[in-house]
């Protein structure tokens, strides 16, 4: 064999099928995402803290010609983030990073907030996105049409009550998004920031209150129909899937029932 058929033998080639990798795929919206996505031809690339969970949903999502992968991951970790980039191989047009991991930790006022939750809100929902947009902005840009797509939060647009942690976090991810984009601007990859309002999954107000099921429902109290996390999959979908010359560079999507971060329609 020649050097240069042993190279090219040695060398991986992409893959014909655009890849979605998504985070926080373990749940919620990012399982939601993946399972639509999935659905429209993506070979997935599930990544999540939860190795189980994300093996799981791979299972559920490979067959009848599609793939899916799961990879246990922590997007605060850089040398993690790195690693797996590095496994991930050279993209096809068309791929996608899903940056959806983050989450929020207690609903505390400015003057009493523990500063290690909004150290750690800062750290999933802000360097994470960078982490993972960092190590796979080459092989999106070099694919000829990639897109990175960041889930932020209404949280991002404005503020509430004893949300000043979560706000602050997520005002990040969006400047994160809205600077990336003005970067990159001639180059072939979009950025797309998707902010969604009132979502009810099984994951995130419970988490917010440390395991506190009856405060997490509270949120929804009286809300006819909070977002669903299919809801939210089915925007991430409509704007990855628009032609690569169309950039949807912001959607705010809410329930009806929710007008403004503070103004939410309850009956009852
Ligand atoms: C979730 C929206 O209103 O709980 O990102 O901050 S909110």
């Amino acid at each position: 064999m020649s050097q240069s058929a042993e190279q090219s033998a040695a060398r991986p080639t992409a893959p014909t099928a655009p890849t979605a990798v998504i985070t926080g795929a373990s749940s919620g919206i990012g399982a939601a995402t993946a399972r639509r996505l999935a659905a429209e031809g993506y070979r997935t690339v599930l990544a999540a803290r939860r190795a189980e969970r994300v093996e799981a949903l791979a299972a559920e999502l490979t067959g009848a010609g599609r793939r899916a992968e799961a990879y246990a991951l922590d997007v605060t970790d850089r040398a993690a983030v790195d690693a797996f980039a590095g496994r991930l191989g050279p993209l096809a047009p068309g791929s996608v990073l899903v940056n959806n991991a983050g989450g929020a930790l207690g609903l505390d006022p400015v003057a009493t907030g523990d500063p290690a939750d909004w150290r750690s809100m800062y750290e999933v929902n802000v360097l994470g996105v960078l982490n993972m947009t960092q190590a796979l902005l080459p092989a999106l840009t070099a694919s000829g049409d990639g897109t990175v797509l960041v889930l932020s939060s209404t949280a991002g647009h404005g503020t509430y009550e004893g949300g000043a942690g979560y706000a602050a976090a997520k005002h990040g991810a969006h400047v994160l998004a809205e600077t990336l984009r003005l970067e990159v601007c001639g180059q072939p990859v979009r950025v797309i920031e998707i902010a969604p309002g009132m979502v009810r999954t099984e994951e995130f107000s419970v988490t917010r209150f440390r395991g506190d099921e009856e405060k997490a429902a509270k949120v929804y109290e009286g809300v006819a129909e909070p977002l669903t996390a299919e809801d939210v999959a089915d925007t991430v979908v409509w704007a990855v899937t628009r032609p690569p010359h169309v950039n949807v560079d912001l959607l705010v999507v809410r329930p009806r029932a929710q007008a403004s971060n503070t103004k939410v329609h309850r009956e009852g």
